[in-house]
């Protein structure tokens, strides 16, 4: 008679199991992903992110009675290994990994599908070796199973030992990227800091909370909404209507550029000579009074609302969070009108869920890094191509486009840190002692040298005779926790409305043919839209916008900030109190101080109104006369044809 292999152990089967799995998702996490890990702590983030989730799930079986824990063991970790391996091979031809809503997208499935056989290689069994001893072990009758309880003896200390794991692991990756789960940034992040599981999780419980607001709204939420943005709306003028009208339109996106930066002077020079100059172009108008208005999502949220004329929300970016909504964006109401559109970053594409929402928006093509093959490692600042080598590669890919053509340039060079490579700066840094301040005014010149030189490119190529340029900043780059330096930049104190000021960033629409000028009105991106669309001779009067034409002599001058504040040519609310713009004092007239009261009201009721937009996913039950609405199954981006050659 054979004996039976008596284990009896099943503790020493279980942790076997965490080690293969924790060592398996490391292993493919460092080969089968681009995860652009950095440094000591990223690296060993990296190590350690699968040992919490994999400790936590499989010790799940400790729950079962009896044989029965086997078989939840199996169960599990032949889930995980599939999740991973599903993951692995959606990667391969997605370059991004799978989410709850694009799964449902029968269309990415669908690319898959016939592609799919293609995308296995033989050597992936190897990612199931473990998986088959496992189940061998399970099957096997010569295996003697330990049919002890471990519910409590065991299971309650192992579970809390996997939480602790996980939380040493979150916080460690919050001091490397804070705010990584609120703002969200990248899939990619996630994994690299948190891992493969508990992306999947993150996945899950966004997913969840997006689509249980999203259920609980009916299209009666929306007459509320459009009673107020017909009521809002703001007529064009009769000057500027139609003063752009079937030209190309490309906008600048300005990372991290504030208005004080223009016409400043660091050691007796100008920091910006280009942008100046552009100021006071014949045909570009400028804005003095622009502020911007995003919150955590940043760059997110300055994109987000000058596509949509809605405001990005308090927490999180929509970009993410809201990237299967209905929307009614730029391209999509310029495609009615025989436009082509594109965006151009040379950065990862599931940046900020851009791959995703930018289907939503209409955009017919999105040339990510992956467009710029001609690039070096020197090349590369920290979230993408520097400006320069992106807008000389980016040439003759716009050149490409059929015309007319709708298109955003996003820049990265001028980030936070601001360090640079010095053989490249022309300008001397800053002196107050403040890293970011100082380094702030070399990256700011770089880039407006790389502006120059794409308004060169676009002289050359003749497209500049017919071409709108529309640059605007994106959010401040020096946050008030600089105030200090920034008060010696300045020569003054940073009081609270001097604080509120600094969030104004430039804004240029430069348009040939058209009379330019400076600009006093107050407006912020939520009013680009209208303005952009009123431009080109589209009228927005059937459009759900929260903000509206700049130029049009209705245009009210409030500018909210998510936080509930305000500023306006009278007055500027923060932190529940009312200053005057001039003196910086708080307001004492009490007339004044009831208006001040009124406006806010009146502001906070847009800001709640926009939040039911977007998190009710209200646009779906909207069509305006004329817009064909977008089917994101529609797009799939592919990368530019190497044209350099
Ligand atoms: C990333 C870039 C930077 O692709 O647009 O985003 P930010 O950090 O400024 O929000
Ligand atoms: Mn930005």
């Amino acid at each position: 008679m054979k004996k039976k292999m008596n284990t009896n152990k099943f503790i020493p089967v279980l942790l076997l199991a965490v080690a293969v799995l924790w060592m398996k998702t490391y292993i493919s996490q460092k080969t089968q992903f681009t995860l652009g890990v950095e440094g000591t702590t990223q690296e060993f983030l990296l190590f350690i992110n699968p040992l919490g989730s994999a400790l936590l799930l499989l010790s799940l079986s400790l729950f079962f009675k009896g044989a029965r824990k086997y078989w939840a063991l199996l169960a599990v970790y032949l889930g995980m290994s599939i999740m991973l391996y599903a993951n692995i091979v959606y990667y391969r031809f997605f370059s991004d990994f799978i989410t709850l809503p694009t799964m449902f997208q029968t269309q990415n499935f669908g690319d898959l599908g016939g592609s799919v056989l293609s995308l296995i290689r033989p050597l992936d069994i190897l990612f199931f070796v473990d998986v088959l001893l496992l189940g061998a072990l399970v099957l096997s009758k010569r295996v003697e199973k330990d049919a002890r309880n471990f519910k409590k003896r065991v299971a309650l200390p192992v579970v809390v030992a996997a939480l602790a794991i996980s939380f040493f692991n979150l916080s460690l990756a919050e001091s490397d990227r804070p705010d990584l789960l609120t703002r969200g940034f990248d899939r990619t992040y996630i994994v690299k800091y948190l891992g493969m599981y508990n992306y999947a999780l993150y996945d899950t419980v966004e997913t969840l909370k997006a689509s249980s607001q999203r259920v609980m709204a009916d299209s009666d939420d929306n007459t509320e909404v459009l009673n107020y943005t017909k009521s809002n709306y703001a007529s064009p003028s009769e000057e500027y209507f139609g003063a752009a009208e079937g030209m190309n339109v490309v906008y600048l996106h300005l990372e991290s550029f504030q208005t004080f930066l223009m016409d400043y002077e660091l050691h007796g020079e100008e920091v910006t000579p280009f942008l100046n100059s552009m100021k006071d172009d014949p045909n570009t108008l400028y804005f003095d009074n622009f502020f911007h208005q995003t919150a955590q999502g940043k760059t997110s949220d300055a994109e987000f609302m000058l596509e949509n004329s809605l405001f990005g929300l308090p927490k999180g970016s929509a970009f993410i969070t809201k990237g299967q909504n209905t929307y009614h964006a730029a391209p999509a109401i310029l495609k009615d009108e025989g436009y082509t559109s594109a965006v151009f970053h040379g950065n990862n594409g599931t940046f900020w869920n851009r791959s995703e929402i930018y289907k939503a928006f209409g955009y017919d093509h999105f040339f990510d890094i992956e467009s710029y093959p001609n690039t070096t490692e020197s090349d590369m600042a920290e979230y993408g191509l520097m400006d320069k080598p992106f807008f000389e590669q980016s040439a003759p890919i716009l050149e490409s486009l059929p015309e007319p053509f709708y298109t955003k340039f996003i820049t990265v060079a001028h980030h936070f840190p601001y360090k640079m490579d010095q053989q490249l700066a022309t300008i001397e840094k800053g002196a107050t002692g403040d890293a970011s301040v100082d380094n702030y005014f070399q990256t700011a010149r770089y880039a407006d040298e790389a502006i120059e030189q794409f308004f060169a490119q676009l002289e050359a190529s003749g497209l500049a005779d017919n071409t709108m340029i529309v640059m605007y900043g994106d959010h401040y780059g020096i946050s008030d926790n600089h105030n200090e330096a920034m008060s010696e930049i300045l020569s003054k104190d940073i009081t609270p409305v001097e604080n509120a000021k600094l969030q104004r960033v430039p804004l240029f629409i430069h348009v040939p043919g058209m009379e330019g000028g400076i600009n006093h009105t107050y407006g912020g991106q939520i009013d680009l839209l209208p303005t952009v669309m009123h431009l080109l001779g589209v009228e927005t009067q059937n459009y759900v916008h929260f903000g509206t034409d700049l130029l049009s002599e209705e245009h009210e001058e409030l500018v909210m900030f998510r936080n509930g504040d305000y500023a306006s040519p009278e007055v500027y609310s923060i932190n529940e109190a009312f200053y005057d713009p001039e003196t910086g004092l708080p307001l004492e007239d009490k007339r004044q101080l009831e208006q001040a009261e009124d406006l806010k009201r009146h502001g906070r009721y847009e800001l709640q109104l926009s939040d039911q937009v977007v998190n009710g996913d209200l646009l779906r039950f909207y069509t305006p006369a004329g817009f064909t609405p977008v089917d994101p199954a529609d797009y799939y981006y592919q990368q530019a044809p190497n044209l350099t050659e």
